[in-house]
């Protein structure tokens, strides 16, 4: 049993948007079931951020940027090796909006992510070249929050690399498996609680 402390926790939702969910351009199997969980769970924390994956039309993470290239299929960009998409989380587009069901009025901030034309963005803290912040690490030392509950979409990228950032920039991250879905592309979901486990990243099932 997890006992929460309401000035230092922090509830990161990560990416909880249509195209990640079923009928959506990326979609996560079951990634929807992840709603209610989070609403349930945002009712226990004093403190929830939301990040929004954001990208601009023609972003260079979609396979449709680089002529012969399929979705899936990897690129080799200045800051190395990037996964391929199909086009998603368009900024303005239904599909980059939170499920309508998220209850969303909670949240304190929302972090965007993804928004530069030339490199893509898993993690809640720092752009795919691990370097360029996203701010957030800032603002949790300010509001002096030191540990992170994670939930979201999806477990083995944007929720595996936030919570791995965060370990390496000194704060606590615990990930709540109910309230997360993979996306588990040749064995990244696996490998994904490997690196996790090893960053010193807690893994529990549901908070009671
Ligand atoms: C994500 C792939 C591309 C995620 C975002 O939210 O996990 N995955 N963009
Ligand atoms: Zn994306």
């Amino acid at each position: 049993m997890m006992q929460l402390r309401p000035n230092d926790d922090l509830l990161l939702v990560i990416d909880v948007q249509n195209d990640f969910c079923p009928g959506g351009a990326l979609a996560v199997a079951d990634g929807d079931a992840v709603v209610p969980v989070i609403n349930r769970l945002s009712k226990r924390f004093n403190h929830v951020v939301l990040t929004q994956d954001w990208h601009p039309v023609g972003h260079s993470s979609f396979a449709t940027a680089h002529p012969g290239s399929a979705p899936f299929e990897t690129a080799t960009m200045s800051y190395g090796e990037q996964t391929l998409w199909p086009d998603h989380c368009v900024q303005g587009t239904h599909g980059a909006a939170f499920h309508p069901q998220l209850s969303t009025e909670c949240a304190e901030l929302v972090i965007r992510k993804g928004f530069r034309d030339e490199m893509d963005s898993y993690s809640a803290f720092f752009e795919n070249d691990r370097r360029t912040p996203t701010g957030l690490s800032g603002y949790l030392r300010d509001r002096g929050l030191q540990r992170l509950f994670l939930v979201g979409l999806a477990t083995d990228y944007c929720v595996h690399y936030s919570a791995v950032d965060a370990r390496r920039l000194g704060f606590e991250a615990v990930v709540i498996e109910s309230g997360c879905r993979g996306i588990d592309l040749a064995g990244s979901l696996a490998s994904a609680w490997i690196a996790m486990k090893q960053a010193g990243v807690q893994r529990i099932s549901d908070i009671s």
